[in-house]
């Protein structure tokens, strides 16, 4: 999997890029994240790469030029690949969106900065517009992450065991049942029986019941989009 990503600070990448599952997937040329500083394509001599907004209005937004020029000398035009730009305007990244851009071989993320991006990058550069969540962060570095992140841990040979992403909570569609490990018992609070029993037909029966419950509980409306089991329906009408 291999990401461009276009951002006005690409030392905020290596910090989280080289640790852990990400890196080893780097070595492992499972992942490959090339950073450009949109900067670098800058034409002016104070290398500018915002101004004010016409119709004036606080903050500065980020002029086409630079962004432009970088996109199209390192993914061509036309492109070969996804162009997402990071905004709070874009659909919402979910762990379904997630599964889809992993079906890519390459993908450019560009990360905004100020107020945002000049209008006419989304018109005739961007392919895609993705957001993390209803909040403004101060750029689209982050989100960008969430997503090298996100994608990476589903290409085969990354996660050490290969069925962890499948059983993965969203990628259910449910929300995570309770996670239990050693001592079994801590200070004076203990672990639910069933998991030491080693029948593993009821455990993995109880950790379906604890996710419905818990979907149930905290985000009821992602159940309206399952194809629930008589079983898990009979569950579920227990709990109300
Ligand atoms: C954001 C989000 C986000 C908005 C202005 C960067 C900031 C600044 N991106 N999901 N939420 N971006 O807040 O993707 O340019």
């Amino acid at each position: 999997m291999q990401f461009e990503v276009f951002t006005l600070f690409p030392e905020i990448f290596p910090p989280y890029l080289n640790e852990s599952i990400l890196k080893r997937a780097q070595s492992a040329n499972l992942l490959q994240v090339n950073l450009y500083n949109i900067r670098d394509w800058a034409t002016d001599k104070h290398n500018t790469v915002d101004a004010e907004p016409y119709g004036g209005g606080g903050g500065m937004v980020m002029k086409p030029g630079p962004i432009f020029s970088a996109v199209e000398e390192v993914i061509g035009n036309p492109s070969n690949c996804p162009i997402i730009l990071l905004t709070p305007q874009g659909r919402q990244l979910t762990q379904e969106v997630v599964k889809e851009l992993s079906q890519n071989q390459k993908i450019a993320l560009i990360c905004g900065r100020y107020e945002g991006v000049d209008e006419r990058v989304r018109q005739h550069l961007v392919t895609d517009e993705i957001s993390i969540g209803d909040f403004v962060l101060t750029g689209g570095e982050l989100p960008a992450l969430a997503i090298i992140d996100a994608v990476t841990r589903l290409m085969p040979g990354v996660l050490g065991d290969p069925t962890a992403a499948e059983d993965d909570s969203h990628a259910m569609g449910l929300l995570e049942y309770p996670h239990f490990t050693r001592p079994p018992e801590f200070r004076e609070w203990s672990i639910p029986e069933i998991l030491r029993s080693g029948n593993h037909g009821k455990i993995a029966r109880w950790r379906r019941e604890q996710a419905l419950k818990r979907t149930f509980e905290r985000r009821p409306e992602m159940l309206e989009k399952l194809n629930l089991s008589k079983e898990d329906k009979k569950f579920l009408d227990s709990l109300s």
